[in-house]
């Protein structure tokens, strides 16, 4: 059995602070992480500090040293909470999920690939062919997805602008049959618009690095502003082709997905020009190259681009007038490459999603099917500009911190009932006050937006401001400057501010509105249904409707995504959780700064201080009595070798009175429970004294010299 850690490690576990304050929290942290230990438990909960560099603690050794142990027999680390997970699932079939949180630049992503190598590594041993592949389709669908799904931006070069939760179905067996990516609010407005220094989304320099010129030549790549490409640009796109392979993609399908990409370059080459009167587009070979990579008409995709039937539900202006108001670049069609990309990109998930999914699969035949979910989701994102993007993903984010608070404290108070025990209920801040801030009914943000939207008549985002300032103005967590006129870090006519349970955040409300509508016009839905293009109109279902079909409102962007969170949290909540809380150390990819302001910062909004608290309230350890006795049971004279008593608590109570800590336990149904960690130690000690004692002894007898 591997050993623990020695102290000059710190703490391998928080809730074994002397005393839980900020200050022996981060000294431990520091420690760990100057150290080399990267992972610190909060019981189950780990937490991790983005190293920034390769560290040997992936290996196959590594993996075999957790495979099928429990936490506390190794050093912390994300294998053994896969190991849990993956346990609870198979002995107890129960669904499990490891949400990984955490900022940009953390280390969720990489943390999730961890945790699926894992379980790809531990999983068919028989090595059967077919469960081989699901694997493998599982593996490479992360490398599809980062291309089209992540970018480079200031705070990470590999960050992902969606959110995704992928569930791992399991057979009986415990071997992966299969599984299904939900994926949350790609950031869309990347493809036509990046901050100084970003990139667009990676898919779209990789063809290019890797010399597809014939495709992308033409393209003057506006929408790449910032054209930096990397090394890893021409080798991903290799990994990535072949990636797409291996799932199942066809020839044409594959070949579909880059035409789309370079009409979405070509899209952004466009140039217009009016007379005042009417706008037209600049030179037609742009025009005939798009119908070309589209299989549309050219007519048709003039027609589409200049003249336009809006959605009918929203009254706008006409598109010539907007036009003029964005003379040379023009406003409403950056809409139609946004969409293209978007709907690329959620084409994609769902064709994975279809090999993936689990088939013929009968219960009666093949036991229960459970499942491991894994989220990695953005974390809380607070910029020097915030938008509806900000807003959305910061909403998002307060639900799971209320899912962390509910669950930690329910899977607690259901241990203890469950294994009758009495227990001291803890109160901690609960950020339902803000969640229901954005999303109440009648009274919170998304429906006042979403009021705004649906008001006939010219209501700008300004006026939409006014509106939530008069509602909300009684509200703790929301000002304005209107609200609060003192507060000169905020524009009277663009800013609100919403104390996050993360801290406070300012948003402009500018753009708010129309990107909530998210309107896209039905002319250009048509063209792309009507594409000759077989993948490209499965893109476009909604392209048949007529005009008069589609005066049903559609919903707003933020209700589907509060749809989508609810819906997830809902997910997430019938099953199992493990927690991964990713710390990020630095602002300077630095493997060897611990920035103690950043890292509090975090640690205090994480709630992981709280979480110490409520675990340590409660009783730090517990141990399955046959678990307790496997180990310790050398200690005492009454259970070593083995035992004569009627049961394994009654050898266990043994020990504990032996050690003098009765006091400091109780007795559940099936497990042992410590209250503080130091009785624990007083075990661990003894045992590590007579480990060599016994060593000595066994080898005296092995060499028969005894
Ligand atoms: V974002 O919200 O998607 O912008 P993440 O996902 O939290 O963010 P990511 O996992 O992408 O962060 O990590 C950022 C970078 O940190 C990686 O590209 C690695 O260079 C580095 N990193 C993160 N975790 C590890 C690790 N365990 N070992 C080595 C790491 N490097
Ligand atoms: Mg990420």
């Amino acid at each position: 059995m591997a050993e623990l850690e020695g102290l000059e490690f710190g703490k391998s576990d928080f809730v074994l602070l002397d005393e839980v304050t900020m200050e022996q929290f981060m000294e431990n942290l520091k420690l760990r992480f100057e150290k080399g230990r990267i992972y610190t438990y909060i019981g189950e909960v780990v937490v991790s500090v983005n190293p920034y560099r390769q560290m040997d603690i992936y290996g196959k050794d590594n993996i075999e040293a957790y495979r099928g142990r429990e936490l506390y027999e190794n050093p912390p680390h994300l294998y053994a909470v896969s190991d849990a997970a993956y346990k609870a699932m198979k002995r107890r079939a129960k669904d499990t999920c490891i949400v990984i949180s955490g900022e940009s630049g953390a280390g969720k992503t990489e943390a999730s690939k961890y945790i699926m190598q894992y379980i790809a590594a531990i999983t068919n041993p028989s090595q059967r062919a077919e469960v081989e592949s699901v694997k493998n389709v599982l593996l490479k669908s992360n490398c599809v997805l980062e291309a089209f799904g992540n970018a480079k931006t200031n705070r990470n070069d590999n960050s992902s602008r969606f959110g995704k939760y992928m569930d791992i179905n399991f057979n009986f067996n415990g071997d992966p049959t299969g599984g299904h990516i939900n994926n949350y609010l790609l950031e869309k407005s990347r493809v036509v618009q990046q901050q100084g220094g970003e990139r667009n989304f990676h898919s779209f320099y990789q063809p290019i690095c890797h010399g597809e010129a014939n495709l992308f030549c033409f393209a003057f790549l506006f929408y790449l502003f910032a054209f930096q490409t990397s090394n890893n640009d021409r080798s991903s796109h290799k990994a990535v082709l072949s990636a797409l392979e291996v799932i199942g993609f066809s020839k044409e399908e594959i070949n579909s997905v880059y035409q789309i990409l370079a009409t979405i370059l070509l899209l952004g080459n466009m140039q217009f020009e009016s007379d005042g009167e009417s706008v037209n587009i600049v030179g037609q070979e742009v025009v005939n190259h798009i119908s070309e990579l589209t299989a549309t008409e050219p007519d048709s995709v003039n027609k589409s681009l200049l003249y336009r039937t809006v959605d009918a539900c929203f009254g706008r202006d006409a598109f010539a007038k907007v036009c003029l108001q964005h003379t040379v670049r023009c406003f409403p069609y950056h809409i139609f490459t946004v969409a293209l990309y978007e709907r690329l990109f959620g084409w994609i998930v769902s064709r994975i999603n279809s090999i993936i999914e689990v088939k013929d699969y009968d219960p009666v035949l093949h036991g229960k099917n459970t499942v491991i979910g894994v989220l990695d989701i953005y974390g809380f994102e607070i910029f020097d500009n915030n938008s509806f993007e900000q807003f959305c993903i910061n909403y998002c984010n307060e639900k799971l911190q209320q899912l962390f608070i509910e669950l930690i404290l329910r899977q607690e108070q259901d241990e203890y009932q469950r294994e009758g025990i009495t227990w001291q209920h803890i109160e901690y801040f609960n950020n339902q006050i803000i969640v229901d801030l954005v999303e109440q009914a009648h009274k919170g943000i998304i429906s006042i937006l979403d009021e705004a939207c649906l008001t006939v008549g010219k209501v700008t985002d300004t006026v939409c401001l006014d509106s939530m300032d008069t509602k909300l103005a009684q509200h703790p967590h929301y000002t304005s400057r209107k609200l609060s006129p003192t507060d000169k870090s905020m524009d009277f006519q663009k800013h609100f501010r919403i104390r996050h349970y993360a801290g406070d955040v300012t948003y402009s409300v500018e753009g708010f509105l129309d990107k909530n509508k998210d309107l896209l016009f039905q002319d250009f839905k048509r063209l792309m249904y009507n594409s000759a293009n077989p993948v490209l109109k499965e893109m476009w279902p909604d392209g048949h409707l007529s005009i008069t079909e589609v005066t049903k409102r559609p919903l707003t962007a933020a209700t589907l995504f509060k749809n989508s969170i609810v819906a997830l949290v809902d997910k997430l909540a019938c099953k199992e959780p493990y927690y991964v809380r990713c710390i990020k150390p630095n602002e300077m990819k630095s493997p060897v700064l611990f920035d103690d302001a950043r890292c509090q910062h975090q640690v205090a909004y994480l709630g992981l201080l709280e979480n110490v608290r409520v675990r340590r309230a409660g009783f730090a350890y517990r141990q399955l009595y046959a678990r307790f006795l496997q180990r310790y049971k050398m200690t005492c004279e009454y259970t070593w070798p083995n035992h004569l008593m009627a049961s394994d608590r009654e050898a266990v109570e043994a020990i504990v009175i032996q050690h003098g800590f009765q006091d400091d336990v109780a007795y559940g149904q099936t497990k042992l429970f410590v209250r503080t960690p130091r009785s624990l130690f007083t075990l661990e000690q003894e045992r590590n004294n007579l480990i060599p004692i016994l060593v000595t002894f066994l080898q005296k007898v092995w060499r028969g010299t005894l």
